[in-house]
């Protein structure tokens, strides 16, 4: 299967450090794309030409990123990483939004910071920064309960997202106050999958 991917998409990541996990990077071919420039090579798979975008062995396109972990974790017999149903498929899926959602904010103020500062607007960075900031203390204040259950989707996208804060808005330091999320994370981040897969221009 072929995966169009930028080097540093944060979505791109989640979807690699997905198939690392489930064993299925090595049955990927990487085209590299640049989805802000709207490239016939993209855009002609998918038409919003965002990335991560999958095309199947079989010529199926897919996306977004959580379509595509959920095909990958289809296609192995091991551990799931998407729990088939129950209190903790809910929990699994709403801790991946929630990690999303803080890289959407996050890249809503990435490029918001790139216009020229008199387009720049100071509220809608403020409200955006507030979302993080709910959302990351949230994490902080319900560590034992997402971080202590099996390895899930979930957990998987909070690590790919505090990555993304380090790497690009690495001036804000989401770890001032959060002393369990920064253990957690710290820790996390020795897993393989997360060592091989990180971000860079
Ligand atoms: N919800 C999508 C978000 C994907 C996304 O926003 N990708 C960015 C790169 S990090 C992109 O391709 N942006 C190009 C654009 O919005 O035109 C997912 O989970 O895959």
């Amino acid at each position: 299967m072929k995966l169009y991917y930028s080097s540093t998409s944060p979505f791109v990541r989640k979807v690699n450090v997905f198939a690392a996990e489930v064993g299925l990077d090595t049955q990927i071919e990487w085209v590299k794309t640049n989805p802000w420039q709207a490239e016939d090579i993209l855009t002609a798979e998918n038409p919003l030409s965002k990335i991560p975008t999958l095309k199947t062995d079989d010529g199926m396109i897919l996306y977004d990123s959580s379509v595509i972990c959920e095909y990958l974790d289809s296609l192995h017999e091991g551990k799931k990483l998407i729990p088939a149903d129950g209190d903790a498929r809910w929990q699994a899926l709403s801790l991946q939004a929630l990690a999303d959602g803080i890289l959407e904010s996050g890249i809503a103020r990435f490029l918001e910071r790139k216009r020229d500062v008199a387009l720049q607007s100071k509220d809608w960075d403020a409200l955006q920064k507030k979302s993080i900031e709910r959302s990351l203390d949230y994490l902080e204040n319900s560590i034992s309960e997402w971080s202590e259950k099996e390895f899930n989707i979930g957990v998987l996208c909070v690590g790919c997202t505090l990555g993304w804060l380090d790497f690009r808005i690495p001036d804000e330091n989401w770890r001032e106050q959060r002393p369990a999320l920064t253990d957690w994370f710290e820790q996390f981040s020795t897993r393989p999958s997360m060592v091989n897969t990180r971000p860079k221009e």
